[in-house]
C-alpha cells in the first residue's frame, strides 16, 4: 500500500508491509505483524518483563519543545552502549535477561538487522503515553530499522508526516494513521520514519489495563559513530 495523500486520516489493520511515502530522504515504511508472538508466548514474555525489567519514572526536558515533565510511563533501558535522548542519559546495561536475548535473536532473524538495545516502555494505564517524536539521534545512524514488540492492552500507535516546514510546522494537513497494537504483536519502523515521520501512543478515554512496549534498535558503537546532524 502506498500513501501520502494530503490529510488523509487512516487505519492499518492488516498485517503487511507499507510505503507511507518516499522523497529524498528515501521511502518509509511500516511492517506490521499482528500475530508475531503466540498468545502464550506473549503472555509468558509480559508476565517476565513485569516481574524482571527494572521499570522507572524519568522527569525529562524535551528538546524540541523544552518541556520539562516526568515522562508518563515507567522506563527500563538494556544495552551495550550509553544512550541519551533529550535530557534522560541511560547507561549502558548489558545484563541482558534471557528471555530478552531470546526476542533480540528472533527478531534480528525476521528483518535481518542487527539490534543492540531495547527500551522498555510500561503504560500504566490510560493517562501513560509517549507524545510525537521521532527516534531521530544520531546514534542510530540515517534511516535505521526499529523494532517494536506490544504486550498487554492493546493501544493505538499514531503516525503523522513531518510537513514541510519541519517538526514544529503544523500537521493539520498532512497524512496521519492509527495503528493498533495488539498483544504479541510486531511494528517495525524502517527507511526514512525517523526523518520523515513522528509517531506516539496516545492517552486512551477508555480504561486500559497495562501495556508493555519494548523498542528494540541498533546503538552505533562510539568509536564508528559519524560526525552527524539530526537535520539528515
Ligand atoms: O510504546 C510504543 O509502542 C512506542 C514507544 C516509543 O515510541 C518510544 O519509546 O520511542
Amino acid at each position: 500500500m502506498a500513501g501520502d495523500e494530503k490529510g488523509q486520516v487512516k487505519e492499518i489493520l492488516e498485517s503487511g508491509e507499507y510505503q507511507l511515502s518516499t522523497g529524498p530522504n528515501g521511502d518509509s515504511i511500516i511492517l506490521l505483524v499482528r500475530d508475531f508472538l503466540s498468545p502464550t508466548e506473549a503472555d509468558d514474555i509480559y508476565k517476565h518483563c513485569l516481574e524482571e525489567m527494572p521499570f522507572e519514572l524519568y522527569k525529562n526536558t524535551r528538546e524540541d519543545t523544552g518541556e520539562t515533565l516526568v515522562e508518563p510511563r515507567k522506563i527500563a533501558w538494556y544495552g551495550d552502549y550509553t544512550y541519551t535522548y533529550d535530557t534522560i542519559t541511560h547507561p549502558a546495561k548489558k545484563e541482558w535477561t534471557e528471555t530478552l536475548i531470546n526476542i533480540r535473536q528472533r527478531l534480528e532473524k525476521k528483518i535481518d538487522y542487527k539490534l543492540n538495545s531495547v527500551l522498555g516502555n510500561l503504560y500504566r494505564d490510560k493517562s501513560d503515553m509517549v507524545p510525537w517524536h521521532s527516534d531521530n539521534e544520531p546514534e542510530f545512524g540515517v534511516n535505521p530499522s526499529i523494532a517494536s514488540i506490544s504486550l498487554g492492552e492493546e493501544r493505538r500507535f499514531g503516525l503523522r508526516k513531518v510537513p514541510p516546514e519541519g517538526p514544529l510546522g503544523d500537521y493539520s494537513n498532512m497524512p496521519l494513521y492509527w495503528v493498533p497494537l495488539p498483544h504479541g504483536s510486531l511494528v517495525v519502523m524502517k527507511g526514512a520514519m525517523q526523518f520523515d515521520w513522528q509517531h506516539c501512543i496516545p492517552k486512551e478515554e477508555r480504561e486500559c489495563q497495562p501495556r508493555i512496549n519494548l523498542t528494540y534498535r541498533w546503538l552505533i558503537p562510539p568509536d564508528e559513530r559519524p560526525m552527524q546532524t539530526k537535520e539528515h
